[in-house]
C-alpha cells in the first residue's frame, strides 16, 4: 500500500503528545519538604555537568505551572489539568530522579528497592489511577544502568565496569515486575488502565554489510542494548542468550564466584510479560563493527562491538544524535518481529539545538516531517501496529549532564529571564500542524 502524504496519514485514535521529565523541568528542589534526589546531589558536585548547572529551578514548572499550586496537590493539579485540557497524561513513575535517601541504601543495586518501589507505584495507582490510566514504571533503565553505573556519567555517578550495571539493572527490571503485578492485581479490574516501561534503543547496522564478523557485531550490540531489558520482559523472560554466554564465561575468566550477570530467581515475581504495550524511546541510529577480543572488565568487553557514525549522517545539536529518519522505521519492524507485533507507542524522539537560539528551527520542523513520514510507512505498508508518537521534549530543559546547553524543546525556554519566558519554536507551530490534521495534508507541498 504506498502512503499519500496528503491524506490523513495517522490512525483517527493515533495518540499525539510531548513528553517531558520531572527532574528536567520541575525545579524547586527542596520545595514544600521535598528532600534531595541522586541528581541533586550529582549536580551539586563539581564537574559533572556541562558548567556545573543543575535542575535547582529548571524551567520552574514546579511553580509555574500555576503560581498558586502546592505541594501536595501538585501531580492531581497536573493531571486534572490536562484532563480539562483534554489531553490524556501518560505518567512515569521514574525518569533518572532517585531519593537521595534510596542511593544511601544502596539505589538500585540494593536488592530491597523492588518492594520499595512497588509500594511507590501503588501509592501512585491509588492516589492518581482514577484519572491515569496508561502508566511506564521506569524511563531507559539501558541508560540508568549504563551512563548511571558503569560510566559515571549519570547520577549516581557510579564507575564501576562491568558489574554495578547489570545488577542495577536487575533490580530496575525485579521492580518494574512487581508494580506491574501489583497494578495487574490490584488496580487494573477497577481502573481499566494499561502499563509497560519505557525502553530507548537505537537502531543499528552492520559498518561493513558484507562481513559476517560485522553482522555478528550488530546481533550482539542489539542484544546488549535493546535485548538486554527487552528479552526478559517481552521475549523469553531471561537475558539474550548471548549476553547470558558471554558474561558468564568472562565473568569465570576474569576470577568471579558468580557471573557478573544475575539470575532471575525462583519464587520471584514473573518478568515475562510483564509490559501491555511497547514504549519505544528511539533517537538515533549507529554503524556497529567487531573488536579484537579484550579482557578488559566492562560493558564494552563483554559485548565486543564498537558502535560508530555513518560518516553521511547528518549530526544534530548534540554529537550522539545522528538524524537518520528510516532507522526508526527498522527499529519499529524489529520490535515487531523480535516481541510479537506489540501496540507500540513511541514515547520519546527528538531533535537537539546547541549554540545560537534559533527560534526559526527548520532542521528540526524537517526531521518531525521527515521522522513521522517514516512511521507512517511503518504503519501502512509494514503493519507495525503503533499507537503513538510524543516529541521529545514540550520544552526545553535540563538535559542532564548537558546541563543547559542542548535544548530539545517545542518551545524556547529563556533562562536568563526571571520569568523563564517560553516561545513557541517554529518546529513547535509545524509539529502542531501535523497533530491537527492528523498527518501531512495541511503542510506537505508534494
Ligand atoms: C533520554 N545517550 O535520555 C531521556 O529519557 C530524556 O530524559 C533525555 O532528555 C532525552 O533522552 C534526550 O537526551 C538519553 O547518551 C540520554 O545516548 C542520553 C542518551 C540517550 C538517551
Amino acid at each position: 500500500m504506498s502512503v499519500d502524504i496528503r491524506e490523513n496519514l495517522f490512525p483517527s485514535d493515533f495518540a499525539w503528545g510531548a513528553a517531558t521529565a520531572a527532574y528536567q523541568v520541575e525545579g524547586g528542589w527542596k520545595a514544600h519538604g521535598k528532600g534531595p534526589s541522586i541528581w541533586d546531589t550529582f549536580c551539586h558536585g563539581k564537574g559533572r555537568v556541562f558548567e556545573d548547572q543543575n535542575g535547582d529551578v529548571a524551567c520552574n514548572s514546579y511553580e509555574l505551572w500555576e503560581e498558586d499550586l502546592r505541594c501536595v496537590n501538585y501531580y492531581n493539579k497536573v493531571i486534572n489539568d490536562l484532563l480539562a485540557c483534554n489531553i490524556t497524561p501518560m505518567v512515569t513513575l521514574y525518569h533518572f530522579d532517585l531519593p537521595q535517601a534510596l542511593q544511601d541504601r544502596g539505589g538500585w543495586k540494593w536488592a530491597g528497592i523492588a518492594e520499595v518501589f512497588d509500594g511507590y507505584a501503588a501509592f501512585c495507582f491509588r492516589t492518581f489511577g482514577d484519572r491515569v490510566k496508561l502508566w511506564l514504571t521506569l524511563n531507559e533503565p539501558y541508560v540508568c544502568a549504563k551512563l548511571g553505573h558503569e560510566d559515571g556519567l549519570f547520577a549516581p555517578g557510579v564507575r564501576d565496569p562491568g558489574v554495578s550495571l547489570y545488577l542495577a539493572g536487575h533490580n530496575m527490571l525485579r521492580a518494574h515486575a512487581r508494580a506491574w503485578h501489583s497494578y495487574s492485581a490490584l488496580f487494573r479490574p477497577e481502573q481499566k488502565g494499561l502499563i509497560s516501561l519505557a525502553l530507548n534503543s537505537d537502531w543499528a547496522e552492520p559498518q561493513d554489510p558484507s562481513s559476517p564478523q560485522d553482522a555478528a557485531a550488530t546481533e550482539r550490540y542489539m542484544a546488549f542494548t535493546f535485548g538486554w531489558f527487552a528479552s526478559p520482559v517481552f521475549m523469553t523472560g531471561d537475558y539474550p542468550a548471548t549476553m547470558r554466554s558471554r558474561i558468564e564465561a568472562r565473568s569465570a575468566g576474569q576470577g568471579f564466584p558468580a557471573a557478573r550477570l544475575p539470575e532471575f530467581e525462583e519464587g520471584e515475581p514473573r518478568v515475562l510479560g510483564t509490559a501491555d504495550f511497547f514504549a519505544l524511546n528511539h533517537y538515533t541510529s549507529r554503524r556497529v563493527r567487531a573488536v579484537s577480543p579484550s579482557q578488559t572488565l566492562g560493558f564494552k568487553g563483554d559485548q565486543e562491538a564498537e558502535a560508530e557514525m555513518d560518516p553521511s549522517w547528518p549530526v544534530c545539536g548534540t554529537p550522539w544524535l545522528a538524524v537518520v529518519p528510516y532507522g526508526l522505521r527498522k527499529l519499529l519492524n524489529y520490535i515487531k518481529d523480535a516481541c510479537g507485533n506489540p501496540a507500540i507507542y513511541i514515547t520519546e524522539n527528538g531533535f537537539a539545538q546547541t549554540g545560537p537560539v534559533d527560534l526559526n528551527d527548520s532542521q528540526r520542523s524537517g526531521f518531525y516531517r521527515d521522522t513521522l513520514l517514516e512511521v507512517c510507512k511503518a504503519i501502512h505498508e509494514d503493519g507495525v501496529d503503533v499507537r503513538g508518537y510524543f516529541a521529545w521534549s514540550l520544552l526545553d530543559n535540563f538535559e542532564w549532564a548537558d546541563g543547559f546547553s542542548v535544548r530539545f524543546g517545542l518551545f524556547h525556554v529563556d533562562f536568563t529571564h526571571p520569568e523563564l519566558t517560553r516561545t513557541m519554536y517554529l518546529s513547535g507551530r509545524e509539529y502542531a500542524k501535523i497533530i491537527m490534521g492528523n498527518g501531512f495534508q495541511s503542510t506537505a507541498q508534494s
